[in-house]
């Protein structure tokens, strides 16, 4: 661990015991749910695969969605692959029986539980729902499944309803249960006492599954897991209906520095996850995405460049190449003298003070923003730091 960032992260570990939080990747159902995503087979089926490498605990796909997702439920099954596949259904036993066609082990199945969603949605009672909800989780455990149940709009529930719901789930045998924020409405603290007050009565394991309607998804769910939930939803880039849930690379570098949680991702294939599903999708992640977004190691203010040509630790908080992304530097009016040394001497210029000076005033003056832009590797930046810190100090 770098140096730069010891007191920080003593801040961050203060009363904050390291547990293993898992990641369930949603990218082929919840992702699916994000306004103009529809993948192929072949497309859902390399997913799978490439979050499987990446080393997500979960991978959830829904196979009631269409003909064309129970056929890809079943291929991806077949792979045999590390993750398990979540097969996530509606609390029907119709819905359970489509899981049991594709050979799943593990399923998963939601009920709305919130007055809004029995009453306006599911027009069902309180009862109605109670009763759903036990049967159809031991309808799966008869069939010798591992099911998870998902508490639909459960932040929004009445909590004596929501406890009685999960106790019942709990006793007929779920294996794990999902408390979500469905419609992103909570503050992480919010999202802590809502987990808590189930896990202080319920030993069942827990999922988070946070929407990012307010911009909070990856604070709540990781505040839920203080809360005591150990598996967090994610998907690719963060998408799903309307503005998503948390993004598997935000949290898997969260998981993994932030909190110490053993996961042994490979984090080194977060650029590529985040470009495959550009590439399938054709949405773009905006510029300053955290991680995986075209700006997120760049630098540009020429404080920031004399200080990244020492030493990047300064304004990075990991390295890039530890996510699969790439150094870059932004050379344009706020350059400054150090800024312009550099670039003189990628140039082949000779370089002093009064010259880099110079080169820095007219950059300034040319006054047309950002004129260049440079990706560096390890040894471009070793030669180039080394030449500037020579010639800027000396200004000879
Ligand atoms: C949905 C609802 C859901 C379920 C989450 C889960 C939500 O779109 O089906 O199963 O854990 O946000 O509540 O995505
Ligand atoms: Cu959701």
């Amino acid at each position: 661990m770098d140096d730069a960032n010891y007191y920080a992260y003593q801040y961050n570990e203060m009363g904050v015991k390291p547990k293993k939080i898992r990641i369930l990747d949603s990218t082929l159902r919840e992702g699916e749910q994000h306004p103009g995503v529809t993948f192929s087979n072949k497309q859902r089926i390399q997913i799978a695969w490439m979050l499987d490498y990446f080393g997500v605990d979960q991978i959830e796909i829904s196979p009631v969605v269409s003909p064309d997702h129970k056929e890809a439920t079943k291929t991806i099954i077949k792979q045999g692959l590390k993750a398990d596949i979540v097969a996530h259904v509606r609390a029907l036993k119709e819905d359970v029986d489509v899981a049991i066609d594709c050979d799943a082990t593990w399923m998963a199945t939601y009920l709305g539980i919130s007055e809004i969603h029995m009453k306006d949605k599911l027009r069902i009672t309180r009862e109605e729902a109670l009763r759903r909800s036990v049967e159809t989780v031991e309808y799966a455990k008869s069939h010798g499944l591992k099911m998870r149940f998902t508490v639909e709009d459960g932040s929004r529930a009445d909590p004596e309803f929501l406890m009685q719901i999960c106790k019942a789930i709990s006793d007929a045998g779920a294996d794990r249960i999902s408390l979500p924020d469905t419609v992103g409405i909570m503050r992480p603290n919010g999202m802590y006492n809502f987990v808590k007050s189930i896990r202080d009565e319920i030993k069942t394991p827990l999922d988070v599954h946070c929407h990012n309607d307010i911009g909070l998804a990856l604070a709540n769910a990781l505040a839920g897991c203080d809360g005591g939930a150990d598996q967090i939803h994610t998907t690719i880039d963060g998408i799903g209906e309307r503005t998503g849930i948390p993004a598997l690379a935000e949290t898997a570098v969260a998981l993994t520095y932030l909190y110490k949680s053993p996961n042994n991702f490979r984090l080194d294939m977060l650029m590529d996850l985040s470009r495959l599903i550009e590439q399938y999708t054709a949405i773009v992640p905006y510029d300053s995405k955290p991680i995986v977004g075209p700006t997120a190691y760049k630098h540009k203010a020429g404080t920031h460049l004399a200080a990244i040509l020492r030493n990047p630790a300064a304004y990075e908080p990991i390295e890039p190449k530890v996510v699969g992304n790439r150094r870059r530097i932004v050379f344009g009016e706020l350059a400054g003298k150090n800024g312009a040394a550099y670039l003189m001497s990628l140039l082949g210029l000779e370089q002093n003070e009064t010259h880099a000076k110079a080169v820095a005033a007219g950059l300034k003056n040319l006054r047309m923003g950002d004129l260049l832009e440079i990706p560096l590797d390890d040894r471009l930046e070793r030669k180039i730091i080394n030449d500037t810190e020579v010639k800027v100090k000396t200004g000879k």
